[in-house]
């Protein structure tokens, strides 16, 4: 179809999503996977690790005077993640409000907090919340050779190219 330049939707845009401590303890990782990938979002890296308190604490630098930041360390430090880049039209936006609200109580059913969670300091997931912020988070959890560039052949159906 018809599209200009500045019309044209940018299916390059990126996100960190992780699923956090309790989420890998509860075997959630692969319903959380699954709901990103049948939005239409493409996986482009992937990794599980032992969260360091180093990375933790730039990760949650806006968080370090709160006085829950220590709780949040023991939480985050509890066991591993799985951390995920997703790429695709407006990711940023569409998996925040599939995530929901940060406390559970205020996620609706649908959302993954909304589904899993009750309480905020035990919420499952992760996802940046601005595409400034994503390429920060991406830039500190992964090396640029663990993200990957594939074409995915269903991009023109699942976006309207
Ligand atoms: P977000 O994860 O929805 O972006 P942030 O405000 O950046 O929300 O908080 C980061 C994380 O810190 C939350 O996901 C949650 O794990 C934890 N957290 C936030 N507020 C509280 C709280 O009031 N008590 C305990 N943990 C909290």
């Amino acid at each position: 179809g018809h599209r200009s330049a500045s019309s044209s939707p940018d299916i390059r845009e990126r996100t960190l999503i992780a699923v956090k401590p309790d989420g890998v303890q509860r075997r959630l990782v692969g319903k959380v996977i699954q709901r990103f990938e049948q939005r239409g979002f493409k996986l482009v890296g992937l990794k599980m690790l032992q969260v360091s308190e180093d990375i933790l604490a730039q990760h949650y630098s806006h968080l370090r005077a709160k006085p829950f930041y220590p709780d949040l360390v023991d939480y985050m430090t509890s066991g591993p993640v799985v951390i995920m880049v997703w790429e695709g039209y407006n990711v940023v936006q569409s998996t925040r409000s599939m995530v929901g609200h940060t406390n559970p109580v205020e996620a609706p059913p649908g959302t993954v907090r909304g589904d899993f969670g009750l309480h905020v300091s035990r919420n499952v997931v992760h996802a940046s919340d601005s595409v400034e912020g994503a390429k920060g988070e991406i830039q500190l959890w992964f090396q640029r050779q663990e993200i990957l560039n594939w074409e995915s052949c269903d991009q023109a159906i699942s976006c309207e190219l």
